[in-house]
């Protein structure tokens, strides 16, 4: 497999594949961040922690308070004591997006690929790759959770079966729409537990307080049928009833007949209901 040529690299480290070994991992090269680096690190951790506390759910701010990394960039080689005792799950440093079929090994060996370099001070509230924040802040905290743990898991493990049915859109909407932009009900009211949500200023709130934007609760196959916006907020989110139900829901899902059937049409648009759906209310603020 050809690594992808080496990108733009203002911070020094970003998107070097360059040195990366076959499974395109490369070492934190902890002490190469910059003291610039590390104190805006401390303002994006202080301006997404802010918003956790009222909007996030209890799994993830239980897992980003035993990290403790709120004075600067982390050690990876710290967070990993911390996950192998709570899940068995490991961080592995990457120069940035990587191929599926490596990403897909990665989590099938309970291996979290984390991307190494920081956003520059213009990209803070807007990026299209990700990077150590959004990797680390918005990921790890989860991976602390033994339901997440397991279905990061059971989704490494599906992806070489998607990929040969040529069904890996399908699968990849069940990440984009749990691991980045799932809700979960929780405490009565709708919490975040999405990467995608919590790392960014603007969608955490709008995720739950928005009136119109459309929520559904969580169900497989109309997740997997479902397109999503890349360079927008979402327009259509779904509800998790609680963590567990996301692994309970696809550990006996039979992934095939489900690709079979569905690969072959156009996703359903987002922010569209389907006859006898019935949205979930927002929670204004
Ligand atoms: N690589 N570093 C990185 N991070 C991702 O989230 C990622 C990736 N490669 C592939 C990928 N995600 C997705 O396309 C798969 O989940 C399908
Ligand atoms: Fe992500």
């Amino acid at each position: 497999m050809k690594k992808p040529r080496t990108q733009t690299s203002g911070s020094g480290l970003r998107g070097e594949y360059e040195g990366a070994a076959d499974d395109y991992t490369v070492g934190q090269d902890w002490h190469a961040y910059t003291p610039q680096m590390h104190e805006r690190w401390r303002r994006l951790f202080a301006r997404q922690s802010a918003l956790v506390k009222t909007h996030a759910c209890a799994a993830f701010r239980d897992g980003l308070a035993r990290l403790d990394c709120a004075q600067g960039i982390p050690r990876f080689e710290d967070a990993n004591v911390i996950l192998g005792a709570a899940t068995g799950w490991q961080l592995v440093a990457v120069p940035g997006f990587i191929p599926d079929a490596v990403f897909f090994d990665h989590l099938a060996h309970r291996r979290f690929p984390v991307t190494r370099w920081l956003r520059e001070e213009h990209e803070l509230d807007y990026l299209v790759e990700p990077d150590v924040f959004h990797d680390f802040f918005g990921h790890v905290p989860m991976l602390l959770n033994p339901a997440i743990a397991d279905f990061l898991e059971l989704y490494g493990k599906a992806g070489e079966r998607a990929m040969a049915m040529d069904a890996l859109d399908m699968l990849a909407r069940i990440y984009w729409y749990t691991i980045e932009f799932g809700l979960v009900r929780e405490e009565g009211g709708l919490k975040v537990f999405g990467a995608g949500i919590i790392s960014s200023s603007g969608e955490t709130r709008f995720s739950i307080e928005d009136a119109k934007v459309l929520r559904l609760p969580f169900e497989a196959v109309r997740v997997m049928r479902t397109g999503y916006m890349i360079d927008s907020f979402q327009k259509t989110y779904f509800v998790l009833e609680s963590l567990p139900q996301l692994i309970e829901a696809l550990v006996h899902l039979d992934f095939g007949p489900v690709y079979e059937t569905w690969r072959t049409h156009a996703p359903l648009p987002a922010g569209d209901t389907l006859p006898g759906e019935i949205p979930i209310a927002g929670e204004p603020a």
